[in-house]
Parts: C-alpha cells; sequence; structure tokens
C-alpha cells in the first residue's frame, strides 16, 4: 500500500506513534509518505520505502498567524497526487483531519479519490478538541473522515461523549517496540547515579500542566522521607522552571536529576526501578508502557485510559488523580525488595500484550477494510 502519513514530527506521544508506525509498516513493504513541518524526531534510520515531505509555510506580513492548514492540505494533494497514495493516515485531529478532508475535496474534484483515516490521540479530544472555539470543525472532520480510531476503549467512550459522531471508532491500542525498549541492564550506569545503592524513580513528559509535575515532586518527597531514593526528571516544557523553583525551594534539588529532552529514552529507562506518571488527563500512557518494556512497574493516577495498561496491584499501582498519600504509599510498597522483581516481571509481560508485532496487523488489516468500505461505497 502506499500510505500518507500526518502528524506532529515533535517529541510527544501522537508523533512518536505515527513515525514508529510508518517505520513498523515500511519494513512489511509498505510505501509511507511522511507529511509534515520537519523530519519527525524518531525518523531516525534509513529505508527505501520511508519518504519525507516537508511542508513549507508562506510567511507574509498580512498572517498574524500562518496558514498552517492550508499549507498542509495543499502539500497532501500534492503529495497524493503525485505519489499515487491510496489512503491517508492523519494522526491528532487537530488540524489534520480538517485539512485532510479539505485536500480529499480538491483531489476529489480533480477525479482522484482516496480515504482518510483519522487517529485519535487524547488531547485533541479530551482538552483541545472540546473547547467551543475548535469543537464544531473537530466534529465535522472527525465525521467526514472514512476510518476513525482512538488509542484506548476510554478515549473512544470519552469522544462519544463529548462529540456527535457518526460512524464507528475503532480502538487500536499504542504499541512498543520490544527491540529497542528493554531491560539492558545497565548497572554501571545506575551506580554513577545512585552510589549508596538507592532506588531510582523516573519521570518522562512534555512538562505540561495535565502531566501534574508538581505531584511527582511531592510524592518523591514522601518517598524519600522513607528510604533511600533518587530521581530522574527526563523531558522539558512549560512546567519545568517552576519545577525546578519548588525543588530548590524544598531542598531536593540534590535527589531530584533534571535531564532534559533525550532522544534515546530506552538508554535511561532500564536504570529505574519505579516510573511516575500522576497525569491528569492520559488517554494511553505512551510513555508509562516504554518504562514497562523496559521492566520498569508503574505508580499512575487511575486517569483515562491508563487503567487498560497499568493493572492494579500487579503491574503497578493506580490511584485517584492527586492522591499524593496513596502514590506514595504505592511506590514504597512495590519498591520493597521482596516485591519489586514481581512487579517488574509482571510490567514486561503487561507491555508485551502490546508489542508492535501484536499491534501493527491490526492497523493494516483496518486500512484494508477502510479501504474496501471505501470503494464499495463510491459504486453505490
Ligand atoms: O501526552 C501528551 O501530552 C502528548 C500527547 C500527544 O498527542 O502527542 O500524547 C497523547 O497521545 C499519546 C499517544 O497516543 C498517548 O499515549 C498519551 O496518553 C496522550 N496524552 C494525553 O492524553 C494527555
Amino acid at each position: 500500500m502506499k500510505i500518507g502519513i500526518v502528524c506532529y514530527p515533535t517529541f510527544g506521544g501522537s508523533g512518536v506513534v505515527a513515525t514508529e508506525l510508518g517505520k513498523g509498516l515500511a519494513k512489511l513493504g509498505h510505501e509511507i509518505h511522511f507529511i509534515t513541518y520537519s523530519q519527525p524526531i524518531r525518523l531516525d534510520f534509513f529505508n527505501e520505502n520511508l519518504y519525507f515531505h516537508e511542508v513549507d509555510i508562506q510567511s507574509y506580513p498580512l498572517f498574524r498567524y500562518p496558514p498552517y492548514e492550508s499549507a498542509l492540505a495543499s502539500k497532501m494533494v500534492d503529495v497524493v497526487k503525485h505519489e499515487k497514495l491510496e489512503l491517508l493516515h492523519v494522526h491528532y485531529a487537530i488540524p489534520h483531519a480538517s485539512a485532510a478532508c479539505m485536500a480529499q475535496q480538491i483531489l476529489k474534484g480533480q477525479g482522484i479519490e482516496i480515504p482518510v483515516v483519522t487517529t485519535l490521540h487524547g488531547t485533541d479530544i479530551t482538552l483541545v478538541g472540546k473547547d467551543p472555539s475548535l469543537a464544531p470543525v473537530v466534529t465535522f472532520s472527525i465525521n467526514q473522515s472514512n476510518g476513525i480510531t482512538a488509542v484506548s476503549e476510554s478515549l473512544k467512550q470519552e469522544t462519544l461523549s463529548l462529540f456527535d459522531i457518526e460512524k464507528p471508532i475503532e480502538v487500536i491500542y499504542n504499541f512498543i517496540d520490544l527491540d529497542r525498549f528493554k531491560n539492558t541492564r545497565k548497572d554501571h550506569y545506575k551506580k554513577a547515579i545512585c552510589r549508596q545503592g538507592e532506588k531510582l524513580l523516573v519521570h518522562t513528559s512534555n512538562f505540561r500542566k495535565v502531566k501534574r509535575l508538581e505531584d511527582v515532586v511531592k510524592i518523591f518527597r514522601k518517598v524519600r522521607q522513607k528510604i533511600p531514593v533518587k530521581m530522574l526528571l527526563v523531558g522539558d516544557g512549560p512546567e519545568r522552571t517552576s519545577i525546578e523553583r519548588m525543588c530548590r525551594k524544598l531542598g531536593a534539588c540534590e535527589d531530584i536529576r533534571f535531564v532534559g529532552k533525550v532522544e534515546a529514552v530506552e538508554d535511561l529507562l532500564p536504570l529505574a526501578d519505579g516510573f511516575l506518571m500522576p497525569s491528569e488527563k492520559e488517554s494511553f500512557g505512551l510513555a508509562a508502557l516504554e518504562a514497562m518494556a523496559c521492566e520498569v512497574p508503574v505508580i499512575s493516577s487511575n486517569a483515562g485510559g491508563l487503567p487498560e495498561l497499568n493493572l492494579h496491584g500487579k503491574t503497578g499501582f493506580l490511584s485517584e488523580v492527586g492522591d499524593i498519600d496513596g502514590m506514595a504509599n504505592n511506590t514504597l510498597k512495590m519498591l520493597q525488595d521482596d516485591q519489586l522483581p514481581v512487579f517488574k516481571a509482571n510490567a514486561l509481560q503487561r507491555a508485551r500484550d502490546f508489542s508492535l508485532s501484536n499491534i501493527l496487523p491490526q492497523y493494516e488489516s483496518y486500512y484494508y477494510n477502510i479501504i474496501e468500505l471505501f470503494y464499495k461505497e463510491k459504486k453505490g
């Protein structure tokens, strides 16, 4: 199949899923064309089936806001026509689904028919998309898509409750490349951070409000009052400065290390004994799955799709959003020497359910179904 993939090329989960999906499909022999404003972060290897088309936006003094959506739609038209694509798969509804919808209409006017699949990732629905300033366009463009997928059952249900959706939504979970994310047992690195044999906790995110970084630090502090422990905060974003300030104020700087954005996060995760994800909202929790694949159990909130991934009392623990005491107590329970190896093994076992080899064929057969349905409907 010749597939166009549209996504955000940054560190965010939706971009990672889209890029890894494209890479996986290319390895299976499909021709994959990424259409985005810069080279996707994880598009880091050569494969003869992978192509990248950059969306360039004209700047003009009149524009207060650059017309990205129009530029993207125009690029989609161009790539579909010249590369003879058979399907467009857009990740994150805003503005990708509406741009795809426009491209589809333009192409139709030129006698070219192409189905569009939209994958909903989370904040495009639960935070940004439901805002009245965007909801009508989001609803329209989701309904115009020929196929809709959501990354968890929870996100599917939330989408159905927030928008007037007229088409079935298929749940296809986030996935993980177990060859890349695994326990590489780099104990010597861990000793460099935890010199006295302390336990190590990790949090990775885009440091946005929704991730509740303050809770991460508060949980860590409570755990540190009981056992020797260190913490790595991986990533960067709007909350970083205030969280660094908070750490200083609490005198926790020497035990909490801000690592910044790390491309090869799979090198860091195996060092950890526990992963903290107290998010306000989380449609799936790809970062937690990455940790689990490296045999790191998860202390998380029970927001969104997290209970579909993190099994309470088995692969870690779930608590209500904001329950700092609960999360700290659960962390202490999980880190006990006789418990930790069991949690670690369970985390890996659960991660295997979401392996690339399990999930990729689901996307593949979904594409074939949508294409078949699309042409059946056209014939009438
Ligand atoms: O977590 C973020 O803020 C990034 C966001 C994105 O769209 O890039 O992640 C969302 O999509 C991921 C991939 O499907 C999911 O694993 C994350 O749970 C989801 N984030 C939220 O729902 C907050």
